[in-house]
């Protein structure tokens, strides 16, 4: 690969973590509540004084964590990373399910099985696709490997199929908006049909191909309505990747226009500000989002390293 579109790479693997931090630390102020006008989302995000982000993010942290002290997946590693940070700063925001998985795991429960333990045939919560962007920046090149590991790496807390495939889908649009150069304008078509080609589960397929449908949609309860805007992943992730491909051009706008949508709008941000952050680059997010962020140091320092894995494997 030349140095200059290293560098370019480079970019990409920043505003995608840096760009899913900033979506969710800003979504975190309106997650739970109904549709929002982006004027007063963009009024609130100018006033505070520190972005302060969620579980995703520090899920996030834990993903791109192990993956790079481990060069690559290992589920041990990951599990007892996620339980590490967790008894750190358990005051992030997590769902339900996580915090009972992890003190399985602590009382000698595989952490390849105790995920089954939860929920009717696990949980298909979007807790696993909010967090899969590291896997989908590192695997990039590799889609069916990207698919092994978003599996495996949503396993550890979500087991049943709706969640595996919703962070393999999550992580498959990260990867093709890494892939795909921002300074063309974005096939959508092309986009989704790639991401249809690549998903084998009926909802996911259904979702996708109404995303087509809703792109010059207008009416955000319509939006709403189809897509979804909540919690289970089937009903996060699609939305996510609507708000993305709705305004690929603005980091902003997909991440503004995701909050506005109400209901789990820190992680729907989250999953769109990866997007639009792997495609766009950190030089699209707003300089002083990005001044404010919490730990946005670390997180870029994170970045960088699983670039430099990337570009150069073990
Ligand atoms: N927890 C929250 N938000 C609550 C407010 C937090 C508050 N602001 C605070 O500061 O404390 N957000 C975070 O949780 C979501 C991710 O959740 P995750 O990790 O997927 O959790 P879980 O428990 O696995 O699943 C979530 C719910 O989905 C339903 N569900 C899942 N599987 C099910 C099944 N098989 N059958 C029936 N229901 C199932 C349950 O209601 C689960 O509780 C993110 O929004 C993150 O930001
Ligand atoms: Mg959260
Ligand atoms: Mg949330």
């Amino acid at each position: 690969m030349q140095d200059v579109q290293k560098e370019k790479l480079r970019l990409k693997f920043l505003g995608c973590l840096l760009g899913a931090a900033i979506g969710d630390a800003l979504g975190a102020r309106w997650e739970g509540r109904r549709m929002s006008r982006s004027e007063d989302i963009v009024f609130l995000a100018e006033r505070l004084e520190q972005l302060i982000y969620t579980d995703d993010t520090h899920m996030t942290i834990g993903v791109a964590e192990s993956l790079i002290e481990s060069k690559g997946f290992d589920g041990e590693h990951m599990a007892q990373t996620f339980i590490k940070n967790y008894d750190a700063e358990p005051w992030r925001g997590y769902g339900p399910g996580p915090p009972r998985i992890f003190r399985m795991i602590k009382d000698g429960e595989a952490w390849y099985s105790a995920a089954n333990r939860l929920y009717r045939g696990g949980s298909f919560g979007n807790g696993s696709a909010m967090r899969v962007a590291p896997v989908g920046l590192l695997y990039s090149r590799d889609l069916e490997k990207l698919r092994e590991i978003a599996y495996q790496s949503s396993s550890i807390t979500h087991s049943h199929e709706l969640a595996r495939e919703g962070a393999s889908l999550q992580a498959c649009a990260v990867a093709l908006a890494v892939n795909t150069p921002s300074d063309e304008d974005i096939d959508k078509e092309a986009f989704l049909s790639k991401l249809q080609n690549f998903i084998p589960n009926q909802l996911y397929q259904e979702k996708l191909a109404q995303i087509k449908e809703l792109l010059g949609e207008q009416d955000k309860a319509k939006v709403i309505a189809v897509l979804g805007n909540g919690i289970e992943a089937p009903r996060s992730v699609p939305t996510a990747i609507y708000c993305f491909l709705r305004q690929p051009q603005s980091y902003k706008d997909a991440v503004i226009y995701a909050i506005s949508l109400g209901g789990d709008t820190d992680t729907i941000a989250a999953m769109a500000g990866a997007i639009s952050g792997a495609y766009l680059g950190i030089d699209a997010i707003p300089p002083e989002w990005l001044a404010k962020l919490e730990n946005k140091d670390y997180i870029e320092s994170l970045a960088q390293k699983l670039w430099q894995l990337a570009i150069c494997p073990a």
